[in-house]
């Protein structure tokens, strides 16, 4: 057996089996590009979930986060470090934010959320005790923790992990109407993704977040996008909120927060939602520590400055269009925005793992998502050079 059926065979023996993941052993990465262990290069189209929209190993992070490691790491929040003012201050500036509460996960980053607006709607809504409701959409995605998948309509992410924490009330994505329905008096937030990234990249009807804004408002409801997998470049705004000219009042934001260096998220608010959070009643052993702060600040500076967003915008309508050209007729739709793509197979193709697992075969790497969709979101440093190579081993695989 060489290497990897190696590594295979043990991860299968000794692992947890909560993932199936393709046959591809990597080893290295740099760029948009990776490596497995028998030197087979691959085009990355999944950026490990657009934690590492930044590029694999990207040189100004790994070098800040060298450079931190052989300083000072970790000190818990029972001490202050010099590195989380400046992380505060470039998030602030950059996002116009007013509060921030810096937590690991991004899953960690939708509880303190979730429990922020209850405190706050009690406290300064005037909910009555435990009857604080916080409104989701029907397919979300937003972490595994129990509260989480509590309001999941996936049954693999929820069934059999009960009992289930309380609070949630459904409604379908893109649908406004059902929205205003479902708010009442004891309603303290409304949770959603801007696109739904597991759900297929779903992308709500124009108009849609302006109105959820707008009864947000008149409700005195807090709006919570959760823009983990769509915040940071990946759409082509630094946040997805932007192409609806709109602002939430809580924000998350996770995965390439780091650049996929080190599990680093955030909840940025304004005062009044996390001001209800005093001393002794959330936090976290590592959230906030000097080498998570250092990484993000390198994560946040590369993404501005290399111009990953502006490219993300470009390089992503180019890949949109290369994606609308191939003719196959398996292909039922091709959505997306910014470098946060899909292409929908239409049922009879059978399921789309094959096609990633013909695609991994000609050395570019995508997921497939609820059996019929391929999702393709490269690093934000993609070429068009790439995007052509990308788009026609893509045609070759469906055609
Ligand atoms: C896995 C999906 C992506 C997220 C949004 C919060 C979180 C995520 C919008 C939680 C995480 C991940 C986790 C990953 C698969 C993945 C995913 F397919 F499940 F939906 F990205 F598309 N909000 N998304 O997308 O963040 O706690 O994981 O840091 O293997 O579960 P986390």
């Amino acid at each position: 057996m060489n290497t990897s059926s190696n590594l295979i065979a043990t991860e299968q023996r000794l692992g947890a089996n909560n993932y199936k993941p393709l046959d591809v052993v990597l080893t290295r990465g740099e760029g948009v590009h990776v490596w497995d262990t028998d030197g087979m290069r691959y085009l990355d189209c999944l950026s490990a979930y657009s934690a590492v929209n930044q590029g694999h190993c990207h040189p100004r992070i790994l070098a800040a986060m060298v450079e931190q490691a052989g300083r000072l790491t970790l000190t818990s929040r029972a001490f202050r470090n010099d590195q989380l003012a400046y992380l505060y201050e470039e998030l602030a500036a950059l996002t116009g934010s007013h509060k921030i509460l810096p937590m690991n996960s991004g899953a960690e980053a939708v509880e303190t959320a979730i429990k922020a607006v209850r405190k706050w709607g009690y406290e300064v809504k005037g909910v009555p005790e435990g009857q604080a409701e916080i409104i989701v959409c029907a397919n979300n995605f937003h972490g595994r923790t129990l509260s989480i998948i509590s309001f999941s309509t996936d049954p693999d992410a929820r069934a059999g992990f009960g009992p289930y924490t309380p609070g949630f009330r459904t409604v379908p994505f893109g649908d406004a109407e059902a929205l205003a329905a479902a708010i009442n008096a004891n309603t303290v937030a409304v949770l959603i993704e801007p696109i739904q990234g597991e759900a297929g990249v779903i992308i709500p009807p124009a108009g849609y977040f302006t109105r959820v804004r707008e009864l947000c408002t008149a409700n005195n409801v807090t709006l919570i996008l959760d823009e983990i997998q769509t915040g940071l470049g990946r759409t082509g705004r630094l946040l997805a909120e932007e192409h609806e000219g709109i602002e939430a009042d809580v924000t998350l934001i996770g995965k390439a927060l780091s650049g996929g260096f080190y599990p680093v998220s955030a909840v940025l608010s304004n005062s009044e939602v996390l001001g209800v959070l005093k001393p002794g009643q959330h936090g976290s052993t590592f959230g906030g520590n000097p080498l998570a702060c250092a990484v993000a600040r390198a994560a946040l500076k590369v993404l501005v400055e290399e111009g990953m967003i502006e490219n993300a915008e470009k390089m992503g309508d180019y890949f949109l269009e290369g994606l609308s050209s191939i003719r196959s007729n398996i292909v039922k739709d091709v959505r997306g925005r910014g470098l946060m793509l899909a292409v929908e197979l239409e049922p009879e193709a059978g399921g789309a793992r094959q096609y990633c697992y013909a695609l991994k075969d000609l050395g570019l790497l995508a997921k497939d998502t609820h059996d019929h969709t391929i999702r393709f979101a490269p690093p934000l440093v993609i070429t068009r050079d790439q995007v052509d190579w990308a788009v026609e081993q893509i045609e070759k695989a469906l055609t």
